[in-house]
């Protein structure tokens, strides 16, 4: 319905005799209607453009363990049959890239645990996030704890160039090994993307920072380390916190986030599943109450399918241990779903 409106607009506002103007440069004489800047007409997704799913089932750079079958809950949740069959997508599962197991692995620095197989697994992501991108596919990373992002942001930025993110999350995943106050990587992920790692993270296969300062925005955030806040308060990033959600709402937040982070080389989207509320993603590492709500959620990801600016994204966190029969790995479906242009009507 809303398709065929868009469609229709001009026509009628023609028929009304309503907006029509003068474009500098026409031809003289010639008389074009204002164009129509709604959502409706920006909205319209190629039909069948390729996901390509990448598993990262990592759990060693989490505090809590389980994230690891994060992958298989979100496939078990039905990701494939909703991508193809409900949107038409074209749906090439790549599978999961190899993982190491904590009880099997040596855990190293207390500072940046299993940094080391952390960084292997990310570049294994990053291999198939940039071959998927190459072809103009659009790659989807399942995790897994948060710092399989390493993987999508660097993977895409060896294709394209340092890119923007939007960072969904309850926590700002901006500590450097200095700043972390529990050692883990997944606190790390995004300060490291951004080239505030140090040496640890510097590989030969990536260039850092995968993601340009002045193209971060960050939405949902309600609980950041003190580390953090120093570290936010010196870059150009835009962060909506839960209580700018509140006031203004969440669609205002979600166009501002996107005008700040589009325009670099990519635009990738990162929604940690605790950025929504407990209420309904209870399956996750790190619950904070006070998230995004339901309709929050759906609507964030509506607002990026709308805009057809992003290229990659990934979802991470989802917890089946800590979930209620897969109702987050459910969720994480549907928002994905949302974000590559599902609609109610
Ligand atoms: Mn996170």
């Amino acid at each position: 319905m809303l398709y065929q409106l868009s469609y229709l607009a001009p026509a009628a506002n023609r028929a009304a005799g309503v907006s029509v103007a003068q474009y500098p440069g026409a031809p003289r004489g010639a008389v074009h209607p204002v164009p129509d800047v709604s959502l409706a007409i920006v909205s319209v997704q190629p039909a069948a453009r390729e996901v390509a799913v990448i598993g990262a089932p990592l759990d060693l750079g989490a505090g809590r363990r389980g994230v690891d079958m994060g992958p298989s809950a979100i496939r078990y949740a039905g990701l494939r049959q909703h991508l193809s069959e409900k949107l038409g997508l074209r749906v090439e599962d790549l599978g999961n890239v190899e993982a190491p197991v904590a009880e099997s692995t040596v855990m190293g620095d207390d500072r940046t645990r299993f940094l080391s197989q952390i960084l292997d697994l990310c570049e294994r992501v990053a291999e198939l996030v940039a071959e998927a991108a190459q072809r103009d596919a659009v790659p989807l990373v399942l995790g897994g704890d948060h710092s399989v992002a390493l993987g999508s942001l660097t993977g895409m930025a060896s294709v394209r160039g340092p890119g923007g993110v939007i960072w969904l999350d309850a926590h700002g995943d901006l500590n450097t090994p200095s700043t972390s106050p529990s050692g883990n990587v997944h606190g790390m992920v995004l300060a490291a993307a951004l080239g505030f790692g140090g040496d640890e993270f510097a590989r030969a296969g990536w260039r850092l920072p995968a993601v340009e300062a002045g193209r971060l925005a960050l939405v949902g955030v309600r609980s950041l380390d003190e580390g953090e806040r120093e570290l936010l308060g010196r870059l150009d990033a835009k962060v909506f916190t839960m209580s700018e959600v509140d006031r203004i709402g969440i669609e205002p937040c979600m166009r501002e986030a996107l005008a700040h982070a589009a325009g670099a080389a990519f635009l990738h989207v990162s929604l940690d599943m605790d950025a929504v509320d407990p209420d309904y993603a209870p399956g996750v590492g790190t619950p904070v109450r006070g998230g995004l709500s339901y309709r929050e959620a759906h609507l964030a990801m509506e607002v990026i399918a709308e805009s057809g600016l992003a290229d990659s994204f990934d979802v991470v966190e989802v917890n089946p241990i800590l979930d209620r029969e897969n109702e987050t790995g459910k969720l994480a479906v549907e928002l994905v779903a949302s974000a590559l242009g599902a609609r109610i009507l």
